[in-house]
This record gives structure tokens, C-alpha cells and sequence, in this order.
């Protein structure tokens, strides 16, 4: 298996060989298998899908509360790798408990989050050694709803946001990433309603210009999604939104014709959110959020000495 993995990233890595780099597919993964089975693959390829992440009834329920803000926007936001046409739910998890308390709060999803953002850190007082842990925090949740006519995102890594920097690597090492993503369907995705465009592999680039051949899908596959599955990444890995070109005429009853995914991103706990969650989440609501939401907004601080209220970590606040 190792040296299977070793030979088809070099195969699809080798820049070099600019036309005929063989396309991989995203691998899909039961929650049933061990945890240490997606981290590989998330090491090897920067993404995967897991085929039976959440049911139907939950995915209903998420619909239902996350619709009618769909519904309210006009146009959608021209910033980042938004281009005007998609609509957008920001501050999500405070507008569907499904999605925060389902899928946010995913135990896998976390334990992933856990494995790749956490940072444990031995510093020294004189010398005294400590060793401390910095847990992940949620960066941004957002609903992406594109309508016919929605052009293709340029493939983009997540982490500019971040300013991160990559340097071309051979295989994973742990802390490279600082971004970790869950997308969510809400309907089926396909390459013609516009299922995110992802290049497996590319966590593992440099900074220098990708290259994806003459015609730009060079080594990019679709991320066609079921409803019931959902699709994670690594906060490096390029991708960006499909196009969406033509009406298919599927519009669910009631709603307008659309591809619906909800996104989740965590980032390490010694980085800017991207969401800023103290004044999108008001403290009264976040007392009735789950423990680990509560810490993943940072109602927790990181150790040692981040996110503080008077020196103290900050969950006394959510007490009374
Ligand atoms: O809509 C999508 O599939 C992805 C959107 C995205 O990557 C972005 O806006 O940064
Ligand atoms: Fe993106």
C-alpha cells in the first residue's frame, strides 16, 4: 500500500510531465473505518469523501432552517473567489443547530480537526519544561448556493486568507496545514450543477504558479457528491467552485433551481478566524451551544496564554 501511495504521487506530482498527468479520483472512505485510514488519505491525496456522513431526515432538517436566509438574498458577494453569482448563509451554525450541533460538530470531523490543526509545543521557564496544547477553532461556516449561469472559481487554496506559505514536499508532514474543510451537500453535486473542481495531490505543491495544463483541468476532478456524503479537506489543496452553465430543469418544489453545499473550515487555535466568532455569535445563544461548539468559538482559550479575560480563559463568562 505505502509504496503503491509513494509511486502514484509521483506520478501525479511530476510538474514536468505537463500532458499526460493521469487524474486521480477522491477516494471515499466509510465512517466505519479507523480514523487513522483518512488521515492517510488525507496525507496522500488532501482530500476524501466520506460516504455515509450524515442521513437524509438531517439533511431536511438543516434545509429547512438554512432556506429562508437562502431565500432572502439577492445578489450574492463579490470578494475573495466570489464572483457575484453564488449566494451565501454566513455565520451559519448560528442559523441551523443541524448544521452546528450535526455536522459542525461532527466527531469525526473534530477528531480530524484535532489531528491536523492541533499544535502541542514544549518552551521552557529557565529550565523548567511545559508542554502545552492549542486546540482548533472555526474559522468560517457558510452556506455556497450557485445558480444556472454561475461561471467556474479559479482553483484556489483556502489558506491565502492565512498568507500561508508551501514549499513543494514528497509526502505529509503533520503541521503544514493550518485549514481543515468539511463541505456538506444539500443536494446531489455533478459536474454540470457545479460540484466543487479539486486537484488531489496539490496540498503537496509549492508557491510557485500551478500548473494545470493548457486546457486548466490538468490533474482537476469533480467533487460529485451525494446527498448523505460529505466531502473534507486540507485547507492547501486547490479547488474552486464548478460551473454551473445551463439550467437542468430540477428544481426542488418551492425553491429555485440551485447547488447547495454547506462549508465548514477550522484553523489552527494561534490563528485569525475568518468569521470573527465573538460578534457573530452572542454570548446568550453560545450558552445553549454544545461544549465543543462552544470551545471551537473560542470560549475556551489556547494554551498557554491566548484568548484571555482578564488571564483567565474565557468560559466563566458562559457560567451564569
Ligand atoms: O462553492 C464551492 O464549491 C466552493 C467555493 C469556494 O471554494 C470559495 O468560495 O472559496
Ligand atoms: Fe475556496
Amino acid at each position: 500500500m505505502a509504496s503503491f501511495l509513494q509511486h502514484a504521487r509521483r506520478v501525479a506530482y511530476d510538474t514536468r510531465k505537463a500532458d499526460h498527468a493521469p487524474v486521480r479520483q477522491i477516494r471515499r472512505v466509510s465512517r466505519t473505518a479507523p480514523l487513522s485510514l483518512f488521515i492517510e488519505v488525507l496525507e496522500a491525496d488532501g482530500c476524501v469523501i466520506v460516504k455515509d456522513f450524515t442521513d437524509e431526515a438531517t439533511l431536511a432538517k438543516a434545509d429547512h432552517e438554512v432556506r429562508p436566509h437562502l431565500e432572502q438574498q439577492g445578489e450574492g458577494a463579490k470578494v475573495g473567489a466570489l464572483q457575484g453569482k453564488t449566494r451565501t448563509v454566513t455565520r451559519l451554525i448560528g442559523k441551523s443547530a443541524t448544521v452546528r450541533e450535526k455536522f459542525f460538530a461532527d466527531p469525526l470531523y473534530q477528531d480530524l480537526c484535532e489531528h491536523f490543526l492541533s499544535l502541542e509545543t514544549t518552551h521552557w521557564y529557565g529550565d523548567k519544561p511545559l508542554t502545552t496544547t492549542s486546540h482548533p477553532l472555526l474559522s468560517i461556516s457558510i452556506t455556497f448556493d450557485i445558480p444556472p449561469g454561475t461561471p467556474a472559481q479559479g482553483l484556489h487554496r483556502d489558506d491565502k486568507n492565512h498568507h500561508a506559505r508551501h514549499s513543494h514536499a514528497e509526502s505529509y508532514q503533520k503541521g503544514r496545514d493550518i485549514l481543515l474543510g468539511l463541505f456538506v451537500p444539500a443536494c446531489d453535486t455533478t459536474k454540470a450543477n457545479g460540484a466543487t473542481r479539486v486537484v488531489p495531490g496539490s496540498h503537496l505543491w509549492g508557491d510557485e504558479i500551478p500548473n494545470f495544463g493548457k486546457d486548466g483541468k490538468r490533474g482537476v476532478v469533480d467533487a460529485e457528491l451525494r446527498m448523505g456524503e460529505a466531502f473534507i479537506m486540507l485547507g492547501s489543496l486547490y479547488h474552486g467552485g464548478g460551473a454551473y452553465e445551463e439550467p437542468l430543469g430540477v428544481p426542488k418544489e418551492g425553491t429555485r433551481e440551485s447547488r447547495t453545499v454547506h462549508a465548514m473550515f477550522s484553523c489552527t487555535g494561534v490563528h485569525r478566524q475568518e468569521e470573527v466568532s465573538f460578534l457573530s455569535y452572542p454570548i446568550e445563544e453560545v450558552k445553549t451551544y454544545s461544549k465543543i461548539v462552544q470551545e471551537r468559538l473560542g470560549w475556551k482559550q489556547s494554551e498557554p496564554n491566548l484568548g484571555w479575560v482578564d488571564l483567565k480563559s474565557p468560559e466563566f463568562l458562559l457560567a451564569d
